[in-house]
């Protein structure tokens, strides 16, 4: 499967207020080529610091559903947060990571995560549930039980590295970013 439909699988499972906090680099693009919201945050560079933005979200408004959109190279930079999140524990917290296992957005350098399952990693660290899928069709179950049980929880996508480099920037400024993201959310 290639990263973007594992967005357009996802996209219509997210209801429009509830928080989307995007990993720097092709995630962020993609996304918001293929459907801006103003509940998006995006990162415009801060490499692996989507999860700790996403644990903050989570932590202030315990009422939605929180939704990270990671990538493994984010998440290997940035491993000790799935303990700080394990630690916080919000139930209200998903996070997703879109693993291709290198680091797309500059030049396809392999990541570790062909060799270490991000999900184990969650699991030990205290995350209460983790699904691995590798197939688009099993994307839909997976994310919408996540959302259901009790969190924080875990959704490892394997994708192929196949983003198209022709995939537009994200247009808006980071302030702007931030306070539509900040209005959306209440
Ligand atoms: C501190 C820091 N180091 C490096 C970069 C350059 N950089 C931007 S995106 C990216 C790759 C991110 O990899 P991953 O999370 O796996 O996402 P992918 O590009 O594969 O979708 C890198 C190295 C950066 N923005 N900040
Ligand atoms: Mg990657």
């Amino acid at each position: 499967m290639k990263g973007t439909e594992a967005f357009q699988e996802l996209l219509p499972l997210i209801k429009d207020d509830e928080p989307v906090v995007h990993a720097n680099g092709f995630i962020c693009r993609e996304s918001f080529a293929l459907k801006d919201r103003e509940a998006n945050f995006y990162m415009i560079g801060s490499m692996g610091l989507a999860s700790s933005i996403g644990l903050g979200v989570a932590l202030c408004k315990p009422e939605k559903k929180v939704i990270i959109f990671d990538g493994d190279g984010n998440v290997l930079m940035a491993l000790g947060t799935l303990a700080m999140i394990a630690g916080e524990a919000p139930k209200n917290l998903i996070h997703v990571v879109i693993d291709n296992e290198v680091y797309e957005s500059t030049g396809n350098q392999r990541s570790l995560s062909s060799k270490v399952q991000l999900e184990n990693v969650a699991k030990s660290s205290g995350y209460k549930n983790t699904i691995r899928v590798e197939k688009k069709d099993e994307i839909k179950l997976a994310f919408l039980k996540l959302k259901e049980l009790p969190g924080p929880n875990f959704l490892l996508i394997k994708v192929k590295p196949c983003f198209d480099p022709s995939t537009g920037r994200v247009t808006h400024t980071p302030e702007e970013i931030t306070k539509r993201f900040m209005q959306a959310i209440g």
